[in-house]
């Protein structure tokens, strides 16, 4: 038996975790059997890199620094959470994966799609999300979202222009393979986020069960 992959991805302040948890509830209301995780992070040795990679820093980080550490917090992830319950039959609902680091060291930082592929490939082998649901809103409102919550982290205390790559980066993706992302609106209020989600689950709920 094998589970499935579902990555939630998306600028800043998107509402990611809000909504993963929101499908979590659903699809556990269903009989599924439901993990949720994110990156970077989701083992307490990546949770450790988590926060070399978000604390603010006099030392400026490296971008291939930053692109080697976000793929060693994967590795360890992969091998200590997400194989294994996906051997187990489990879903696993992840907030950000390889699509983000596309995005953010892929747009925002400029480095090359094919140094990423190459890493990908090399910690992750063949495996990929199945499904990938991109929460999309303007630059703005993301960061206004986010900064409501207090101190911004290293990432968020980049400028606009980083962040309308980052936003490109993940509609480019959505846009060149269809059939495994799902666009979603998120500048709509959390409700009519959740009415778009809701529409996904008959799809989301047959895939699980597939
Ligand atoms: N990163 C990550 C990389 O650079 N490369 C990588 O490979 C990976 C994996 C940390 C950072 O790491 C970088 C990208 C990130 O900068 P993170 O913890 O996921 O990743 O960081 P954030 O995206 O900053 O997480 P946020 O918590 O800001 O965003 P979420 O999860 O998208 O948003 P959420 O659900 O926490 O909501 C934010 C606020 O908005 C409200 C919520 O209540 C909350 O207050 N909200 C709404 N308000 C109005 N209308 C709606 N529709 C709303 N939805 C949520």
């Amino acid at each position: 038996m094998s589970g499935l992959f579902i990555t939630l991805e998306g600028p800043e302040g998107a509402g990611k975790s809000t909504n993963r948890e929101y499908l979590a509830e659903h699809l556990r209301s269903q009989g599924v059997d439901v993990l949720l995780t994110r990156e970077p992070g989701g083992t307490p040795l990546a949770e450790r890199i988590r926060e070399l990679l978000l604390a603010p820093s006099e030392e400026l980080m490296h971008p291939d620094t930053e692109l080697l550490l976000v793929f060693a917090a994967r590795a360890q992830h992969l091998a200590e959470v997400i194989r294994p319950a996906l051997a187990r039959g489990t879903v696993v609902l992840c907030d950000r994966f390889t699509d983000a680091t596309y995005a953010y060291q892929g747009g925002g930082r400029g480095l090359s799609v094919a140094r990423i592929a190459t890493l990908e490939q090399f910690v992750q082998g063949e495996l990929r999300p199945d499904l990938t649901l991109v929460f999309d809103l303007p630059v703005e409102v993301g960061l206004a979202r986010a900064a409501a919550r207090g101190r911004l982290d290293r990432f968020e205390q980049e400028g606009q222009a980083f962040f309308e790559a980052v936003r490109q980066a993940y509609l480019a993706r959505a846009e060149a393979t269809p059939e495994r992302y799902r666009l979603i609106d998120a500048a709509l209020p959390l409700e009519q986020v959740q009415r778009a989600i809701d529409t996904l689950l008959p799809e989301i709920l047959e895939r699980c069960r597939g």
